[in-house]
């Protein structure tokens, strides 16, 4: 496999231009809600970055962690994302390169509720087959030892620095919530030549970027960007950009169901380089994902029958969903996904109403992938503004 990338037609022909797509969290393998398609449109994302890396001839493909959802992952899903990756790399004749690192969730160290000895995952089978190129610091055991950046041996297929014409990518995998000292091991670590452009991949977020959730200081950040032209990041799902260099794509399928109100996508982008220095141009490309629907029904009175509550809750989502009654294949991404949130007055005990039959009889009756129940009896339903 080259690594280089040659101008065979495919990419642009100025030599003085780089073009590549930055994208993060793709969670394969994630079967939520146990449904089989909808484990399928988390490849299908995927398979739209790999789409746009040909279509806008990138010279290479960066992901920035959380490639995978975890270590468990059924054959079929994972034969599947192989030949998706053989097919890409046959298609483009090997010239462009998909670079990744690890993530909190490539790294899961549970295996159906049992802890593994040690980290491992799916991106260093990528790696070992030639499909991904994933950027990780040799293992020597020792922590301690100062972070250096190895250029990538691709016989060895070690290393975690990329160089491709005037670009380096330099890259480490998640481990932990890193420390300021994480900042400043990188950068006393990345060399920075003024002809040279830097890319740093990291899995991390930000602090204030998304509420209640941690991350690093933007101030200690900050401190990178000497070193480092674009800083990639992954981790948090919804889309951010800081000072013109630091940029976060957002996950490209919704991995849990707050994703949905978030503005995600991938990053295209395009680096020019001249007599004055670097100047590039991104554009946010946002990806086709599944419907999804909200839907809250109120219950006005108790409920004492379970049929009732069935004929009730039925007439309510009929109004809403008669106009996804036409058969749409579960692979359309137009068959929506359904939130249903039931507020109100709860019904008698004895309906003993669970929200496995409540799914059941949903998917029965409406064209629909999926529903997911949430109970949320007894509040006014005025408070309730919108859903989560
Ligand atoms: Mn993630």
């Amino acid at each position: 496999m080259k690594f280089q990338a040659k101008d065979q037609g495919l990419h642009s022909k100025q030599h003085n231009s780089i073009k590549f797509i930055h994208a993060s969290d793709i969670h394969l393998g994630c079967a939520q809600y146990q449904n089989e398609y909808r484990a399928d449109d988390f490849i299908t994302a995927f398979k739209q970055v790999l789409y746009l890396g040909i279509k806008n001839s990138v010279d290479f493909i960066i992901l920035a962690g959380d490639v995978f959802t975890s270590i468990d992952i059924l054959p079929e899903k994972l034969l599947q994302i192989i030949k998706l990756l053989e097919k890409f790399h046959k298609r483009t004749n090997n010239i462009i390169p998909i670079i990744a690192i690890e993530g909190n969730h490539d790294l899961r160290r549970y295996s159906r509720g049992l802890k593994t000895e040690r980290t491992q995952s799916w991106l260093k089978l990528m790696n070992h087959l030639g499909l991904m190129i994933l950027l990780q610091a040799c293992e020597n055991g020792d922590k301690r030892q100062k972070l250096e950046f190895q250029e990538y041996n691709s016989k060895s297929k070690i290393g975690n620095l990329l160089k491709i014409r005037f670009a380096n990518i330099f890259g480490t995998s998640y481990r932990g919530e890193r420390p300021k000292s994480h900042i400043l091991n990188l950068y006393n670590s990345i060399e920075k030549k003024e002809d040279e452009f830097n890319i740093l991949l990291q899995h991390f977020g930000i602090a204030g970027q998304m509420d209640n959730v941690p991350g690093l200081n933007l101030c200690v950040v900050n401190k990178l960007s000497n070193k480092v032209d674009y800083l990639a990041l992954g981790h948090f799902h919804l889309q951010y950009t800081i000072g013109g260099w630091i940029y976060n794509p957002g996950s490209t399928e919704a991995a849990c169901s707050v994703d949905n109100l978030f503005n995600r996508g991938v990053f295209f982008v395009e680096v020019f380089k001249d007599a004055n220095g670097f100047s590039k141009r991104v554009k946010s490309i946002k990806l086709i994902n599944r419907e999804i629907l909200w839907k809250t029904i109120c219950l006005p009175f108790q409920f004492k029958e379970k049929n009732k509550f069935f004929e009730y809750l039925l007439s309510q989502l009929s109004l809403y969903l008669k106009d996804f009654r036409n058969e749409l294949k579960p692979t359309n991404y137009q068959l929506p996904l359904l939130y249903l949130k039931i507020i109100g007055i709860k019904p008698v005990k004895t309906c003993k109403i669970t929200k496995k039959e409540i799914r059941k009889l949903i998917c029965g009756s409406f064209s629909i992938l999926d529903a997911r129940i949430y109970f949320e009896y007894n509040r006014p339903s005025k408070s309730i503004v919108q859903y989560l």
